[in-house]
């Protein structure tokens, strides 16, 4: 199973809830970037890489998506709809995000500052890398 869910506790009182995010907590790397997509348009089909090294937890703050998750050898579906939930995305597994509903706020943590020679995109370049 490629699917790695952290589920995180919920504080909630009659204020409403809060949740917290913890580097080396109950996130399992030390963080140095963070970095949040939203406004996808209808149909929009983001990723479609995997990282070389970088780890990433992957949060839907607001409404929903779906991430594929691909090692080179199966591939596994996972819909992301609750705040309380962060996927784990591993180096050298290839990921896509679709399927976004409409006002959805998809947060990244990642142990790592941006740098593009992370990453692969070429999909058969990635499946000769993972054998
Ligand atoms: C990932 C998935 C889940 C930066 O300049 N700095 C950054 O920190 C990031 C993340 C991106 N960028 C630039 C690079 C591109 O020119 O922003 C533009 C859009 O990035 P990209 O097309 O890679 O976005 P996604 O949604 O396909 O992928 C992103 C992350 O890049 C990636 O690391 O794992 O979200």
């Amino acid at each position: 199973m490629l699917k790695n869910i952290i589920k995180f506790r919920e504080m909630g009182d009659d204020q409403g809830w809060l949740v917290a995010l913890e580097a080396e907590h109950n996130v399992p790397f030390p963080v140095r970037r963070v970095y949040y997509i939203y406004g996808t348009r209808p149909g929009v089909h983001r990723g479609r890489h995997a990282h070389r090294k970088l780890r990433q937890v992957a949060v839907c703050l607001n409404g929903a998506c779906t991430i594929l998750l691909d090692d080179g050898r199966q591939r596994e579906e996972v819909r992301l709809t609750g705040n309380t939930e962060g996927l784990v995305l591993d180096p050298m597994i290839w990921h896509e995000m679709y399927d976004f509903s409409p006002g959805c706020v998809l947060i990244v943590l990642a142990d790592d500052w941006y740098d593009e020679a992370d990453y692969i995109r070429d999909y058969a370049l990635f499946k000769e890398l993972c054998r």
